[in-house]
């Protein structure tokens, strides 16, 4: 059985410096598939996409809204051709009824245990048009390691230079912050993969450098403390969301390998400002995630921020504007007050303004955004910046004999 799985492009935040990383949903879901299932990869963030009648089956992996558009689109052309679609992932799953007019399948949750039954279902001509696991998850010991085979990684570099691969410890996440959605997939349960078998699958990477994508390690001090004990002999250097904000675990996490962060960064508070002290106390660097557009943001809060971001030696700073993504919090608050001005998926790339701010006009959030990006790097630009995380990754590997001077 020949099954072709695609990944769809969407438009990246303007600003940002472009390199692609490697996706992480369809990998780890390729490990789900029967023996029997041949898999084809096409990330047409990195590759051209031919659309013919050249598998059994066709499967649309989306991650983020700003791809469903274009998931869509995709699926109609091979309809068109008389092939059957597939859709799974978290965007399939936030946008499950809309996704089901362009699919012979939807696939809701996550897919360990039940592809067998999906397949063979396919084969028997009983294909469902919805598989609804929605929050009744798969034990988490049957989380496979990720199919990375299935990736040309080779076309996932910055500029000739090795990045990292992806790998996750956990599922799920124990908060339920203001814009995020991961509270409606995951119901906020915490779900940690056995340490066994994540070590095994870290050790197992033919890379040195990782990115463990959870999504935020700071959900329970004695896990993380577990884990990082336990990564400490593989010698991997590795960027992940959120750590703990305690001196053993960020020791701990040093020894480990730590070597950047993304930290959410809402204010110019001592709290902010001592948090990526520690991090940087620590020999962790932090690029800061900030979003721009709550409704307490002015014109002159926005330019502090950044000030404040400059002073506080921040190494990388990504900014976004607020998206009222589905089934989210900001969603609820900015529809039921009759804000949100567009709902073209195509326009939630986080880096344009779909809403009426409450300070602001959009058209001043938007140039505000522009001119964090402008600031921010105006002293040393994006791409120098982004040397200087690598030197200090190399650095590292310098010091502990596993630096490679390998160019993919
Ligand atoms: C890792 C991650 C990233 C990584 C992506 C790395 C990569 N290349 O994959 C990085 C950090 C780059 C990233 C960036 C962004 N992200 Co992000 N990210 C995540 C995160 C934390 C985890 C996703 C993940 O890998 N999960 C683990 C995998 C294994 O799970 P999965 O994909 O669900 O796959 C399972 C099933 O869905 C199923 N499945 C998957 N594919 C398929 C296909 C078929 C056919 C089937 C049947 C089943 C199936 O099988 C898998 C195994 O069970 C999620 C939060 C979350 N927990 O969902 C946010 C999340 C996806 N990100 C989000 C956002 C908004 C962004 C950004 C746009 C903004 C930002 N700064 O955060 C940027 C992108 C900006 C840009 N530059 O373009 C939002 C998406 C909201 C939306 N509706 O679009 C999320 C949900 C977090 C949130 N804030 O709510 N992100
Ligand atoms: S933003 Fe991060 S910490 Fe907050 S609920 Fe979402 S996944 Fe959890």
């Amino acid at each position: 059985m020949k099954f072709k799985l695609i990944y769809p492009r969407w438009e990246k935040l303007d600003r940002q410096t472009r390199f692609q990383l490697p996706p992480h949903g369809p990998v780890v879901f390729a490990a789900a598939l029967p023996p029997d299932v041949e898999v084809e990869f096409i990330d047409e963030n990195v590759q051209e996409l031919t659309i013919e009648k050249d598998a059994d089956f066709i499967g649309i992996s989306m991650m983020l809204t700003a791809q469903v558009k274009r998931g869509w689109e995709i699926a109609d052309a091979y309809r068109k051709l008389g092939s059957k679609v597939i859709f799974g992932g978290i965007a399939t799953m936030l946008h499950a009824e809309e996704t089901a007019a362009h699919a012979d399948a939807v696939f809701i949750g996550e897919a360990e245990g039940r592809m067998e039954q999906v397949f063979a279902d396919l084969k028997n001509g009983r294909l469902q048009k919805i598989y609804n696991y929605y929050q009744n998850f798969p034990p988490i010991e049957s989380v496979g390691s990720a199919r990375r085979d299935i990736l040309n990684r080779e076309l996932y570099n910055y500029r000739g230079v090795q990045m990292v691969d992806l790998v996750h410890a956990s599922r799920g996440c124990r908060f339920n912050c203001y814009p995020c959605c991961v509270n409606f997939l995951g119901g906020r349960q915490f779900r940690p993969r056995p340490y066994d078998r994540v070590i095994a699958e870290m050790s197992a990477i033919d890379n040195n450098r990782l990115f463990i994508v959870d999504n935020s390690l700071a959900q329970d001090k004695d896990w993380e403390i577990g884990l990082f004990k336990e990564m400490i002999p593989l010698k991997k250097k590795w960027c992940c969301h959120p750590i703990e904000n305690d001196d053993k675990v960020l020791d701990l996490a040093a020894q480990a390998g730590a070597w950047f962060v993304y930290q959410a960064i809402f204010d110019s508070s001592d709290f902010i400002r001592d948090r990526i002290k520690r991090y940087h106390d620590y020999g962790i660097a932090v690029e800061g995630s900030i979003l721009l557009g709550l409704d307490y943001h002015t014109e002159d809060y926005i330019k502090k921020l950044v000030d404040f971001l400059l002073a506080i030696e921040l190494d990388m700073a990504e900014f976004t504007i607020l998206t009222p993504f589905p089934h989210t919090r900001t969603f609820d608050d900015l529809a039921s007050a009759g804000r949100i001005f567009s709902h073209d998926w195509n326009d939630y790339t986080c880096g344009k303004v779909v809403f009426q701010p409450k300070l602001l006009t959009p058209e001043q959030l938007q140039s505000l955004y522009y001119y964090a990006w402008d600031k921010f790097y105006e002293e040393e630009p994006q791409n120098y910046k982004m040397f200087k995380m690598l030197k200090k990754v190399i650095d590292k590997e310098k010091q502990d004999g596993t630096y490679k001077a390998r160019v993919r």
